[in-house]
Formats: C-alpha cells, structure tokens, sequence
C-alpha cells in the first residue's frame, strides 16, 4: 500500500469512535451503559486474575475498550450494495446469513466485519445490517408504495459516494480523505427528528410491521444500538436498573459458563423519542420507538459439532447445562468443538533452538508444554439471540413466523457476492496460528 494512504483499520477505529461519540450524544442512557460496563469489566478483571490473564495473553484486553457493535434496517437491494462499498473503505466483508423471517421479522440479515485477527485486535468495530423483505409486507399496495417512498431516498451523501469511488479506484484514502469520509459516512446513520411520511402513513407501516415504519418512514438508516462488550453480563444484567435502564427479561444465548461460548447479549428497552410528521406543508408532532442499548459477552468460537449440541440444546431449550459441550478448555479441544489459536512458548521454543525434535500433533505439543492453545473468539451473530434481541425492542409487538422460501440468493445478489462463512473464517484461524507455530518449532509439516 503506498505510504500517503491510511490503512483501513485505522478509518474503521475512526469512524467507530464517531459514531459512539455521536450516538452517546443522541441517546444518553448510552453513555451509562457504557460506565456500567467499564465498572463491571474492571471489577471482574480485579477479581479474577486468571481471566485478566486470558484476555492480556490473547489480546483481547487491548481492544476490551473499543468493543463495539451496532446495527442497522436498509430499505433496498440498492442500499445494501452501496453500505458494503463503505464499509469495505474501512476494511469490512459480509460474514453470515441470517434469516430472520421464520422469527416473524419481515428482513434477513449480514455482519459487516473485519476478518482477519490483526484487524479485529486494531479495531473490531461490526455492523449487523439487516435488509427488509417487502415480499413480507401482505398488502400489495402498501409494499408499492412503501418502495416508492425508498426509492426516492440516497442514504448516502454525494461527498462520501464521491470517496467511496475514490478510495475503490486508488486503493485507499489519504489521511485528509479519511478524516473526510467518516464525517460524510456518519451523516448516513444519523438520528431523523422528521419523518418523511405523514403520521397516517406511519400508522399504516406500522401496522404493516414495526420493522417496516422504522425503515421506510425516515431519510436514512439510524444507528438502532451500539453494543459494548463485558466480562460478566450477568453482573451487567442485574446492574442496569439501578443505573436507570429497564432490561429485557432474560440474558440471550448460552448459559453462564466457566468456559464461555459464543455470545450472550442482553438489552435495555428501545426508547420512545419524539417524532414530527410532515402534513400540509406543517409538522405534526408524534413519536417513533427505535433506538435501544444493548451489552454484550463473547466466548470461543465452536466448530460445525461444537454449534450443533448448542442448536439442539436451543430446540430442546431445557436444562442448565448444554449436552455434549463440557465446561472444559482441554476436552473442548480434544473433542474439536471449539476453535483454538495455537502458539509455540518459551519452552517449546527453547528445544527448538537447542536442535531437539518436537512431534507434528499440535494436542502433543500443548500437552508437552511446549504450546498453548487459547479459544477463538467468537466474532458474528446468532439468529436465535438477533431475533430476540429484534423483539425486545418492537414494544411488545409479536408476529407469527413467516414462511418463505430462502433468501440467500436474493441477499447474495443485491450485496454482489456470497457473504463468507464464518465456520472457514474461524478454521482459517486455527490452520494459520498451527502453520506458524509449528515454523517456529522448526517442525516440518507430515
Ligand atoms: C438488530 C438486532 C440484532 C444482535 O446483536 O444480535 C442484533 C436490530 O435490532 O436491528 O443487533
Ligand atoms: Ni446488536
């Protein structure tokens, strides 16, 4: 990369920070969840030394403070394939599919995220982006008009698309460009305080769907929430009321475990903010529920059989404890449930240096000493938990599921390409930190 141009990382923290700072500014009980969290974070650091350990050792602690993801409702193919050009500025990609119509909410769904782990440690900055299905919307002349209505919108503004060109035809932005672009980009996912429908229509795509109002009826895709991340959301969870937030009932995902998997979320009520409806060339004052402030905890990433006992734990929904998935770093390992990043230590080292010929097995080098192996963390989403987290927000409006046939196709195609799996992304991972380790060992492959 020639030198004048600014790594993607560093605009993506940049743009990161902007927009905490703005939604913190827009939305106050942010920036007491934010306090909360970096109470509880310490305190669980203090108080478990070991943990403190894990998360220095992976570093995990250096991006601990600037863990953040947010999410986003787009209205059309259109806008989804200009928000990945963006976020691709900021070194950003696709991970997964979600689907989450058969949990009755009209849109299906990526993780805008950094892939590879230096970048998540520099900034691991991730956007949810959910696409509405207007297939969804039941009365044929709403959903006509309600793509009208997004048809006439650009939820980007001319200077930032004019960036997004440049940084596609140079292969970067320069420093001045970057600072310029996350300014222009932050404009996309600011807060509307005027509808651009009159209260009527409102009322209509409301009753069409929460999901369609909150997406049709303003000029842009409004930040929903940002999400820090915590050490010990059960501690965050029964602290909330007493920093002034109302929590949802119940904590998203796994239960509490020694050896945390995947992701725990929870969050605190969307609020009712004032909105004003354009009518007869007046406003007319109401009110729109949207934006909300979730925390969230991540575990260790499970391969395809570590994911499968936590579905079939999900489906059967009982019990503390999930079946097949022991609460233990080595047997996880062992029994290749979770992904691990493997590393050669001192020891390991030292044989090899001195000309000593260690074995190929990377489970015989941990077991020798002469590696470690530390759990992935788990950087994407779960549907069960999204849906969950989508309803606890739709001010107590519930839908039956919708049946329809599979959307990944059309997903695939408004974003241009296939999302990535997150499965290869994570064994990628592993393969790569067991390459480099067995170099350092000076063990040539089998
Ligand atoms: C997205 C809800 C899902 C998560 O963390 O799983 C989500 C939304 O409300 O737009 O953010
Ligand atoms: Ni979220």
């Amino acid at each position: 990369m020639p030198e004048q141009l600014v790594h993607p990382d560093a605009i993506r923290a940049r743009f990161a920070a902007a927009m905490s700072g703005m939604y913190r500014a827009e939305v106050p009980q942010y920036g007491a969840l934010l306090e909360l969290v970096a109470q509880v974070n310490a305190a669980t650091l203090a108080r478990d030394p070991m943990g403190a350990d894990h998360y220095r050792r992976t570093g995990e602690i250096d991006r601990l403070a600037s863990e953040r993801h947010g999410a986003i409702r787009l209205g059309t193919p259109g806008e989804l394939a200009v928000i990945a050009r963006a976020f691709a500025v900021m070194g950003m990609e696709p991970v997964g599919y979600y689907d989450l119509a058969p949990a009755g909410l009209p849109v299906h769904s990526t993780a805008f995220r950094p892939i590879d782990s230096g970048s998540l440690r520099r900034s691991p900055f991730r956007v949810f982006t959910s696409l509405l299905r207007p297939e969804l919307i039941a009365d044929a002349d709403l959903r006509a008009e309600a793509m009208a209505i997004l048809a006439r919108r650009s939820i980007v503004t001319p200077r930032a698309l004019q960036l997004i060109a440049k940084a596609e035809d140079a292969g970067g932005l320069t420093a001045p460009q970057a600072e310029h672009f996350v300014a222009e980009l932050l404009e996309t996912f600011r807060w509307h305080a005027e509808a651009t429908v009159s209260a009527a229509d409102y009322r209509r795509l409301l009753a069409a769907h929460r999901l369609v109002a909150d997406i049709v009826s303003f000029a842009g895709p409004h930040i929903n929430h940002l999400t820090p991340r915590t050490l010990d959301i059960d501690a965050a969870h029964a602290l909330m009321p007493a920093h002034g937030m109302k929590p949802k009932e119940s904590i998203e995902g796994p239960p509490s475990r020694r050896c945390p998997v995947l992701l725990r979320q929870t969050s605190f009520m969307a609020l009712e903010e004032p909105v004003a409806f354009p009518q007869d060339g007046a406003l007319v004052a109401g009110s729109h529920i949207a934006r909300f402030g979730e925390i969230e905890q991540r575990g260790a990433a499970l391969t395809p059989q570590g994911r499968s006992r936590y579905d079939a734990w999900l489906e059967a929904d009982d019990g503390a404890a999930i079946p097949g998935l022991p609460d233990d770093w080595t047997q996880l390992r062992i029994l290749g449930l979770c992904y691990f990043r493997y590393r050669a230590t001192d020891q390991g080292k030292a044989v090899a240096d001195g000309g000593g010929r260690l074995p190929n097995d990377p489970e015989a080098l941990v077991a020798t000493g002469h590696a470690t192996a530390d759990p992935i963390s788990y950087d994407d989403f779960l549907p069960v938990s999204a849906a969950g987290i989508f309803r606890s927000n739709l001010a107590g409006e519930t839908h039956a599921g919708y049946s329809v046939t599979d959307g990944r196709t059309s997903f695939a195609e408004a974003l241009g390409r296939d999302a990535l799996d997150p499965f290869a992304l994570y064994d990628q991972a592993q393969a790569a930190s067991i390459a480099e380790m067995r170099i350092r060992l000076r063990i040539s492959a089998a």
